[in-house]
């Protein structure tokens, strides 16, 4: 793997299936944002919205929309020119948010994570299986796994 690709992947945190709450449980106030058509389950596009809109955010420190190659370098040291380049689509020296995504989605997004919180492989993450995904993550975490 070379090292922008590797950026590339490093920079999806996990926000959804996530949590800081005690006891550990997924979030719901975040699940209920996530699930954009309200069907009480996510879908992996509602997934990749949520989650890189909420990324896209932090990295445009000064919210003016885009972020510049000098916003991305104050998010890491990862964030090099070539990196930038990838998202910069059209070169006008800035990723818009559409730049982002579709780059974002284009290599896969979150679907790893989807993935691994969908265990009943219906294409679809219900609250129940993001609260049970939280709680195997943070048992990982803490080491009684
Ligand atoms: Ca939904
Ligand atoms: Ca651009
Ligand atoms: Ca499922």
């Amino acid at each position: 793997m070379n090292a922008s690709m590797k950026s590339l992947i490093v920079i999806i945190p996990v926000i959804l299936f996530s949590c800081q709450l005690s006891p550990v449980q997924a979030d719901r106030s975040r699940f209920k944002k996530a699930d954009a058509n309200g069907d009480g389950k996510l879908s992996l596009d509602e997934a990749n919205q949520y989650e890189l809109a909420r990324v896209f955010k932090n990295i445009d420190i000064n919210e003016n929309g885009t972020v510049s190659l000098d916003e991305a370098k104050d998010v890491g040291p990862e964030y090099t020119k070539g990196v930038f380049d990838v998202y910069d689509v059209n070169t006008d020296g800035k990723v818009s948010y559409q730049e982002f995504y579709k780059v974002q989605v284009g290599k896969g997004g979150v679907k790893n994570r989807f993935n691994a919180a969908d265990t009943d492989h219906d294409g679809f993450v219900t609250y129940p299986e993001a609260d049970a995904r939280v709680k195997f993550l943070d048992a990982q975490a803490t080491g009684s796994l």
